[in-house]
């Protein structure tokens, strides 16, 4: 075969030595050109993997034979990997960049809140397709632990599908049908830890030396002190601490390091037989079908003293492995970071520097969503200008995961310094975004409740839907006709916000119907102390059956979504692969920024305001749009003009292109 990349000389004799050792094993195995396909792949990743292992697992003795096992494990999974999606392996290498295509548009649900179960999914993929779907993330369906199980993270077993959603069939059957329909399908992949009902634990549990191995327990609290002192707490509510003391474990008891509840045993990837099993857990995913893995609090994989355990270096070394891994095995699978941390951590997981391609594909911009709620909140642009300007431009191969929210709660993930520089100050600034999005504080439209609130810091998280938090809920309980108009241009506006970032945009289930906040949570002594329900509703198709009726506050909702999904769809300009430029516009209420590409520039613009603004007419200009200028979100009619300003509607965007090309 020919040699088409060029290695360091000692991972060309590392390379040459396995594949002396293992082609005849290959071929055994699958025919020739799957075989040359193979080894195509391994030796164009192998610089990656073998860099990430070796430095995180070199110094052990048996590093080699770790080494060979893995690679077992590989060609393992590339055999069994079924024909159809060697395919799609293919077609996506020929186009890396399908994900930052301009239909690209996500969509998260339960798929027991969306359609019953699995195959209730299925039956309603031709509402998905309508809405303009092209990838669907089902929250965790794999069987969790029995009773609290923090939405399905905590899972006792991660290749069984819950018994009442269906079975692995259903789940082969429904990726498989989604594909057909050019829908990739996400699935969670819970990296971080296993439910104590996980058969891992449990052995663990029984006093097995291998399976105590994949967790970190400590017979005394001397450690789990030390590692305290710079931990933060992720649900200091209903979960303190990091640590567990479990009094069944071997010799009187051990405490587990339990990052979220004392149910969720974090695993030690210190340990390359971890490594084994979440491989292993990563190719059953993918040949089942996932296009996308989302690797569920990523940040938290490896721990080290003196540090908040959150972000350390060898966390990019195993994405790294994990990356190349797959792409030798499934190149058309793409990660998705779930790190909800700062910018400048953020960026790490999408890659920098030498790392650039080695990292996640997608990531979860988490501060432009907490900015664009900040924004509603305040009618000013002047903070999300300024930490738009200073975020960092993204690299060629990735994209960020746009979304005004998902099942989780929104964290005021607003930096200190772009607070400062905009003379906010921080905590006074969260308190006024808890104090308005909770309905407590004067003119607030919002309904939505504090999550893990914290006493001792005063910090807290707000939880509720789209529709509950952009005033919906409680204009439509008042019955006040000008304040529901509102609140579907707000609910728009966002939208038209992430869908004109670039990146995948993500709708969460039901807010294009503008469902409200689900109270009856409160019930369930398992989820009455989680206020995230809130957030989490169940569909009803009773109101998708009025989408079609643009009287009704669905109708309007989701004809308006529809709009700009297809407005989006029908240009090159906010393909993934473009230069982002935020701009200030000389008026605080209106925020701008354009999305540049060699074919042409598009400036969104965003009157945040409840009232009309305007802005100089010379902005187009200076963003790149010199002449006549149209606007994709009103049917192509160039924006209007009065006293030599751009007038914009309350409470609306507009997508400015130039106006001289058809
Ligand atoms: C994720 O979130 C999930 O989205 C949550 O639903 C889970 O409860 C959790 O993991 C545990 O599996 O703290 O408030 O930086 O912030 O992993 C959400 C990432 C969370 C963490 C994130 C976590």
């Amino acid at each position: 075969m020919h040699n088409v990349f060029v290695m360091a000389p000692e991972v060309r004799a590392a390379f040459e030595n396995v594949r002396r050792l293992e082609s005849h094993r290959l071929e055994g195995w699958m025919n020739p050109r799957d075989v040359d396909v193979f080894w195509l792949r391994f030796e164009r990743y192998f610089d990656d993997l073998h860099y990430s292992l070796q430095a995180l697992y070199g110094d052990r003795s048996d590093a080699l034979e770790q080494f060979g096992r893995l690679f077992g494990r590989m060609v393992e999974a590339y055999a069994q990997r079924p024909d159809a999606l060697k395919v799609l392996d293919l077609e996506r290498q020929f186009t890396p960049r399908w994900f930052q295509r301009t239909h690209m548009v996500g969509y998260t649900c339960y798929a027991d809140h969306f359609a019953a179960d699995l195959q209730g999914v299925g039956r309603r993929i031709a509402y998905l397709e309508e809405l303009g779907v092209t990838y669907l993330h089902l929250m965790p369906l794999m069987q969790p632990r029995p009773g609290a199980n923090d939405g399905g993270y905590a899972m006792a077993d991660c290749r069984r599908v819950r018994p009442d959603l269906g079975t692995i069939d259903d789940l082969r059957q429904l990726a498989a049908e989604l594909r057909e329909r050019g829908i990739t399908l996400c699935l969670d992949l819970v990296l971080n830890h296993v439910a104590r009902e996980h058969a891992w634990a449990r052995r663990a549990l029984a006093g097995e030396e291998r399976y105590l191995g994949y967790f970190h327990t400590f017979a005394d609290r001397s450690l789990p002190d030390a590692y305290e002192r710079t931990l933060p707490e992720i649900f200091p509510d209903d979960a303190p601490g990091n640590f567990t003391w479990v009094p069944e474990m071997a010799d009187g008891g051990r405490w587990v390091w339990t990052t979220f509840h004392d149910y969720q045993w974090d695993l030690n990837y210190g340990n390359p037989e971890v490594v084994h099993e979440i491989v292993d857990l990563m190719f059953f995913y993918a040949n089942l079908g996932a296009g996308v893995l989302r690797l569920d609090a990523a940040p938290f994989l490896w721990k080290r003293m003196g540090t908040n355990c959150q972000n350390q270096p060898e966390v990019f070394l195993l994405i790294q492995a994990f990356r190349a891994i797959l792409r030798v095995v499934a190149p058309g699978v793409i990660f998705k970071a779930e790190a909800i941390v700062p910018p400048d951590a953020l960026i790490r997981y999408l890659g920098v520097k030498s790392t650039v391609e080695k990292q996640c594909e997608l990531a979860y911009d988490n501060q432009r969503m907490a900015l664009l709620w900040s924004t509603l909140a305040t009618r000013r642009t002047t903070l999300i200008t300024q930490a738009l300007h200073r975020a960092p431009q993204l690299l060629i191969g990735c994209a960020p995961v746009n979304y005004l929210r998902n099942h989780d709660d929104i964290g005021w993930a607003i930096t200190d310094e772009d607070l400062a520089a905009v003379g906010e100050t921080p905590h006074l600034h969260r308190r006024f975004l808890n104090a308005f999005y909770t309905g407590d504080f004067p003119g607030s439209f919002a309904r939505g409740a504090l999550f893990q609130e914290n006493p001792d810091t005063g910090d807290a998280r707000v939880t509720g839907t789209t529709a509950s938090l952009a005033g919906l809920e409680a204009a439509l309980e008042r019955g006040d006709e000008a304040a529901i108009e509102r609140a579907i241009r707000r609910i728009l506006l966002l939208h038209a916000l992430i869908l004109g970032a670039g990146g995948i945009p993500v709708i969460h289930m039901g807010d294009e119907l503008g469902l409200t906040n689900d109270p009856s949570y409160g019930a369930d002594p398992l989820r009455a102390g989680d206020s995230r329900w809130l957030n989490r509703p169940r569909m009803d198709w009773q109101r998708a059956r009025q989408r079609h009726d643009g009287r009704t506050v669905p109708g309007r909702l989701f004809g308006g979504l529809r709009r700009l999904i297809e407005a989006r769809r029908a240009t090159s300009l906010f393909h993934g692969f473009g230069l982002f430029q935020p701009l200030w516009t000389g008026n605080e209420h209106v925020l701008a920024y354009a999305r540049k590409r060699p074919e042409g520039t598009v400036l969104v613009l965003a009157n945040v305001e409840e009232c009309p603004q305007s802005i100089e007419a010379e902005l187009p200009r200076h963003a790149g749009l010199p002449g006549e200028l149209r606007d994709l979100l009103a049917a192509g009619a160039p924006p209007p003009l009065r006293d030599g300003r751009l007038q914009l509607e309350p409470l609306s965007c507009r997508w400015l292109v130039d106006g001289s090309e058809p």
